[in-house]
């Protein structure tokens, strides 16, 4: 981020792929807890673009191991357009949302313009979920558990081949982080196909230093890093305001240092923020936190530090 693009937010006010209501009220928890301001201060110019809008949850059971299918491809759809055209602007999109179902729709924008661009991608899915779901295995129909399977290539044509190509991006492309709750045929799966996993139990016997020493390993000027935060990354004793609170994630502390060091690589060059359900804060304390961390990930550090371009 040496040039400071500009910084566009892009809410997309929807539940339709989560199990608990509320989600859809994310967006503007976050601009209420001055999202802007807080990115401003690092030199960014933020325009917020409002929110876009969708079909509404019609709060069904599942079909086929889906539920909302059709509100979930348009909604994905939507925010894939967004995302998309701010970066063909060379623009930094936010993707507020919603639920993680729209991590799809990011990936998919993302991948497009990375294969458009000829760059690398790398993907860090902070979650407490691995969202690596088929309709066979999903034990929800929640399409929130799926979006990282979706732009594998794993699942219906309607998701997989939003932004053009079906398998827009390589399971190798993805490195998650924070994991701690996988279904029992998931498991398998994301195995099978690769993606790299640090779930909890890895943070735990190595710390969050060495984690994202290899999370972010082999980068070059080339590559565009995409953030996807799911707030149920964090331990829910900061970050209470989620509809599946796991608990044992990382602390104030660790998920400090995770921001830190994205921010340190200078190639974080998309971000989206999901899953804040402002209907079970206390006083709003779960979206301050995240503008806390949203500031580290935009270059808040206490100190001149020798070894970065801060
Ligand atoms: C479970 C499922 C999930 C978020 C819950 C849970 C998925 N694996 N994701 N909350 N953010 O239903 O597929
Ligand atoms: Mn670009
Ligand atoms: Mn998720
Ligand atoms: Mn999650």
């Amino acid at each position: 981020m040496t040039n400071k693009p500009t910084v566009a937010l892009i809410g997309a006010p929807t539940d339709v792929g989560a199990g608990v209501r509320g989600v859809n009220l994310g967006p503007d928890a976050l601009r209420i807890a001055d999202i802007d301001k807080a990115i401003e201060q690092y030199g960014f110019t933020v325009i917020d673009r409002g929110n876009l809008q969708g079909p509404a949850n019609p709060n069904q059971p599942p079909v086929n191991g889906y539920r909302h299918f059709d509100e979930v491809v348009a909604w994905n759809k939507m925010a894939h357009d967004a995302v998309y055209d701010e970066l063909k602007n060379g623009n930094f999109p936010i993707l507020m949302g919603g639920d993680h179902c729209l991590g799809l729709a990011s990936l998919t924008a993302v991948a497009r313009h990375c294969r458009e661009q000829g760059k690398k991608l790398r993907i860090l899915w902070l979650d407490a979920h691995a969202d690596f779901n088929t309709s066979e295995m999903t034990p929800s129909g929640n399409i929130h558990g799926m979006p990282v399977a979706c732009a594998c290539g794993f699942g219906p044509d309607e998701l997989t081949t939003i932004g053009g190509i079906k398998g827009a991006i390589s399971p190798k492309d993805v490195y998650q982080i924070g994991i701690r709750s996988v279904d029992a045929k998931e498991k398998y799966f994301i195995n099978e196909k690769g993606v790299t996993v640090f779930d909890m139990r890895y943070i735990d016997e190595n710390g969050m230093r060495h984690t994202m020493e290899q999370a972010l390993k082999d980068l070059d000027n080339d590559t565009h890093l995409h953030i996807s935060f799911d707030v149920d990354f964090l331990d829910p004793s900061i970050a209470p305001a989620v509809g599946t609170t796991v608990m044992g994630g990382p602390t104030y502390r660790e998920a400090s240092l995770c921001m830190e060091m994205i921010a340190d690589t200078g190639l974080m060059a998309s971000l989206d923020i999901m899953e804040l359900n402002p209907t079970l804060d206390e006083r709003n304390r779960t979206a301050v936190i995240m503008v806390d961390f949203i500031e580290s990930l935009f270059g808040k550090s206490t100190l001149v530090r020798p070894d970065t371009t801060q």
